[in-house]
């Protein structure tokens, strides 16, 4: 740990003065106590031998993720620096490695939660969301700010001249599959190739290190929760008749699309259900945890949920590409979680380029994902006083909601100039501005009438409350709305006849509440209870054990009540 930022100065790019050993991925707060709740600058080094043979190839070090700020050495020369924690980037090494001798690689990273960022940092002296007023780690979102590298890091060696990039795009004719590719390519300025799916082949034309073809499917398998069928698409790059670069990838051959208040895959309607996730587990943290993931999908089968949202960050590419094989829908989200638009007007326009930027990255990773059927461009933005001490005057309100407007408005745009094929949509907070929806192609809401804000303990209030907002949303925009978050705090093994707040009972009668408003309501689109599982997140009065209790699974994964009652609703079973 470098709290006093001196190691560069002092060359731990080098070596470090006390190291000790972590494993990677994995965040760091939980291994250590003098780490647990530190969220500065600290200092990963290995040695790595590259083989020699890779001589003659571009030797590349890609980093899955890094939260938040990242720089990087090899033998002692910076190589790139990163913003953002959960996206992946990537640099080439080749001239700073040396062969047959031991390679130096330094990552410094740290995640001091700074107003600049996305997800912000609080405001000073405190911060605080919802219930959990001025917790411990400050931040402005309910769930820990785990640190460090979260996910693989690898080195891997491409050929000089290679595939860079392919972007695949699905439509439907008749029963025929169209499948459209874009292949960009690093040193091949001309030169030819192919692509080939399933016997179907197409000539590829570079120009400029580009090439466009169309692969037509006929009577093609469609891609959908109920079959997720992916095709193996091969791409092959040519150089003067000698194949240089082969590039294969798993697609899915499906349709999104919305129409009044439906969304439609492959042209028929899809009603959502399933959960809020988070990235989270005893130890592991944040860290790529591969085993519960398996073990997420297997519940979300064994529960009857056919999606999820990657709240409130992506999550990593393995996830992604398990969702395209067991036909999971998500909702994929950047980690514009904790906005204020009554912050400066340099903040919020500092927050818009991070928001864009990590839209373009996260686009450019998952753009190929039958799976991902919606980008999410921010969770519960507010328009409030720092702290919600004195409520803004309303002159400043509106000023604030107004910066919000073209905020969004901005991020909206640029997620349908990186994908025009996918609708978008902001995760709205209740009580919040509604104009902040109008551009968005879905409407999505949390809501937690009945646990948050005055209704607690009194379901038939809430349920009511509840029928009223749907009501008006759905007469306001006429689109398709999806509650992306319910659910309350249910300590396991805590029960209470008649129903109270903090016992599964609740959570069961809670959710069965709003289960019921939107089974009255065919113009929903989608339910995903908070949450999945239990959580950690920061200390405070408002989160017994620094836990987030929403979950329907523990953290480590036995069901409640609640588990089982949606499984009886989703299932039959
Ligand atoms: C929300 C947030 C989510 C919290 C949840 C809660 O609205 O989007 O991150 O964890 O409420 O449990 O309060």
């Amino acid at each position: 740990m470098d709290p006093h930022g001196q190691g560069e100065a002092q060359g731990w790019f080098q070596a470090l003065p006390s190291p000790r050993t972590i494993p990677v991925p994995c965040s760091w707060n939980d291994l250590f106590d003098d780490a647990h709740t530190y969220v500065g600058l600290a200092w990963y080094r290995i040695e790595v031998w590259v083989p020699s043979g890779w001589r003659g190839r571009r030797v590349i070090l890609r980093v899955g993720s890094a939260t938040y700020a990242a720089r990087v050495w090899v033998n002692g020369s910076l190589v790139t620096e990163h913003l953002g924690g959960n996206l992946p980037f990537a640099v080439e090494i080749t001239q700073q490695l040396a062969w047959e001798r031991a390679n130096v690689i330094a990552i410094a990273v740290e995640n001091e939660p700074k107003p600049e960022r996305v997800p912000p940092g609080p405001p000073p002296g405190g911060g605080g969301v919802l219930g959990v007023a001025a917790g411990f780690p400050g931040t402005t979102y309910d769930f820990f700010p785990y640190s460090g590298l979260h996910r693989q890091v690898w080195l891997c060696a491409v050929p000089a001249v290679h595939i860079d990039d392919i972007t695949v795009v699905t439509t439907i004719e008749g029963g025929d599959g169209i499948v459209n590719l874009k292949v960009a390519t690093v040193g091949a300025e001309a030169g030819t190739g192919k692509a080939r799916l399933d016997g179907i082949e197409a000539d590829l034309v570079f120009r400029a290190g580009m090439a466009e073809a169309t692969l037509r499917v006929p009577g093609a398998r469609l891609w959908s929760p109920q079959d997720p069928y992916l095709y193996r698409l091969t791409v092959t790059l040519t150089d003067q008749a000698r194949v240089v670069d082969i590039y294969a990838l798993d697609i899915g051959i499906r349709t999104v699309a919305v129409r009044g208040d439906q969304i439609l895959l492959n042209g028929q309607p899809i009603k959502l259900t399933g959960f809020g996730k988070h990235e989270d587990f005893a130890l592991s943290g944040r860290g790529l945890n591969l085993p519960v993931w398996i073990r997420d999908y297997e519940l979300l089968r064994w529960i009857g949920a056919n999606s999820y949202r990657t709240s409130h960050y992506p999550y990593p590419e393995e996830v992604m590409q398990l969702a395209d094989q067991r036909g999971v829908l998500v909702i994929n989200e950047i980690p514009a979680v904790g906005l204020n638009m009554a912050d400066s007007q340099q903040l919020t326009e500092q927050r818009l380029m991070q928001s864009q930027s990590q839209l373009r990255e996260l686009i450019a990773r998952d753009k190929n994902h039958p799976s991902t059927i919606m980008w999410c461009v921010a969770n519960e933005p507010v328009a409030r006083a720092p702290n919600d001490e004195v409520p803004l005057s309303p002159a400043l309100k509106q000023t604030a909601i107004d910066a919000g407007t073209q905020f969004f408005r901005r991020v909206y745009d640029e997620a349908h100039r990186l994908d025009g094929t996918r609708p978008v949509t902001l995760v709205g907070v209740g009580g919040g501005p509604r104009e902040w929806h109008k551009p968005f192609d879905v409407i999505c809401i949390n809501r937690y009438y009945g646990w948050y804000g005055g209704l607690g303990g009194r379901l038939d209030q809430a349920a009511a409350a509840l029928a009223r907002d749907l009501d008006e949303l759905h007469q306001s925009f006429a689109r398709p709305i999806i509650i992306t978050e319910f659910g309350t705090d249910a300590l396991p093994g805590t029960h209470s006849l008649p129903p109270e707040m903090w016992s599964e009972e609740y959570q069961v009668e809670f959710l069965r509440r709003y289960l019921d408003v939107a089974a009255q309501r065919p113009f929903m689109a989608g339910m995903h209870v908070w949450a999945f599982a239990d959580f950690r997140t920061v200390q405070g009065v408002g989160r017994a054990g620094s836990m987030n209790y929403k979950g329907v699974f523990t953290r480590d994964r036995r069901p409640k009540m609640a588990a089982l009652f949606l499984r009886s609703r989703w299932v039959g079973a």
